[in-house]
């Protein structure tokens, strides 16, 4: 059973993440967790996974990586003990929790590399009109606009349009979707309500799949701006392997119409389900090594000049 966070959201807190489809959160997470996380953050910014070389830009010295539960015990342990999965049982106010997926970014000091706006649920392999998901990101150092802050555009979770899904890196495959370039957000600043809070190690956000929103470089000389997101999932959430979405790079055995569910996507509240659960036993799961060689096929033509790809020595 996961760990309870140190204190439940306030009806407040909830309708905020309903009203703007993000909130800004602290004293959720007890400090033997901040601490245990960034300590294997740090692990990974200095080792990524293939996936994550793939997806970061090294000579910037960017790390994004993803789904660092499967290989990682702290991240395994974050998914299955922590209070992440009670809290995004509070928020999406539903019983039965799944864990979607989990992803890290860091930024250096100086690391010139910021995040494009987007809206997530484009990004992934999920019917985009699902609303049963949220994000809950969770930095380990201090963070300001300047620093990466992580900016929103309120209210932009009820906006009708889809956009398509640009990457930090610009990953071509991902923006060849046919949604909308998202609007000239930072050219007409005043004309969106934008919410970039200020935040200390610990403090969350938590947001809803459709919510706009990106952060700048990190311009500061001597700030690190580490965070770490997991994705979680009301119950039915439907698999639309769309063309121009995140790879699943684990064999699933998911049809298109499926509801998200199994070792990829476990349940996790109220409790979880045998058989559905070997990294809750301890066991590692790799990737298909079929699905990781045609995605590092990919990423090497798509993004030729990052050299994203060389394997690591
Ligand atoms: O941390 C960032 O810059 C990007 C985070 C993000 O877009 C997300 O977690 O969905």
């Amino acid at each position: 059973m996961p760990e309870a966070p140190l204190r439940p959201l306030t009806e407040s807190e909830i309708h905020e993440y309903d009203t703007h489809g993000v909130v800004h959160v602290g004293g959720l997470f007890p400090e033997a967790w901040v601490t245990r996380m960034a300590a294997a953050v740090d692990c990974i910014h200095a080792e990524p996974t293939p996936m994550g070389r793939a997806v970061s830009d090294a000579e910037q010295g960017f790390t994004n990586d993803l789904f660092v539960w499967k290989s990682d015990d702290d991240f395994r342990d974050w998914v299955y003990d922590s209070p992440a999965a009670q809290v995004a049982q509070q928020v999406l106010r539903e019983e039965r929790i799944r864990h979607f997926y989990d992803q890290l970014f860091v930024k250096p000091p100086g690391c010139h590399v910021p995040t494009p706006w987007h809206h997530d649920v484009t990004f992934w392999p999920v019917d985009i009109e699902s609303r049963n998901l949220c994000s809950i990101w969770i930095t380990f150092d201090p963070i300001s606009r300047a620093t990466s802050g992580l900016e929103f555009v309120r209210g932009s979770h009820r906006w009708p349009e889809r956009y398509k899904a640009i990457t930090p890196t610009f990953d071509p495959y991902m923006m060849d979707s046919g949604f909308a370039d998202p609007p000239d957000i930072d050219g007409h600043r005043d004309d969106y309500d934008l919410f970039c809070p200020d935040m200390a190690p610990g403090d969350c956000l938590i947001f809803d799949a459709h919510v706009v929103h990106g952060s700048s470089a990190n311009t500061s000389t001597d700030s690190p701006r580490r965070a770490f997101a997991t994705r979680w999932m009301g119950e039915g959430t439907v698999y639309d392997p769309r063309h121009a979405t995140m790879p699943l790079l684990w064999s699933h055995g998911l049809e298109a119409g499926d509801a998200l569910a199994g070792s990829l996507f476990p349940q996790v509240l109220p409790e979880v389900i045998p058989g559905e659960c070997p990294r809750y036993e301890g066991s590692i799961e790799g990737p298909d090594p079929v699905l990781v060689q045609s995605f590092l096929e990919r990423a090497r033509v798509s993004l030729p000049s990052l050299e994203l790809t060389k394997e690591k020595s």
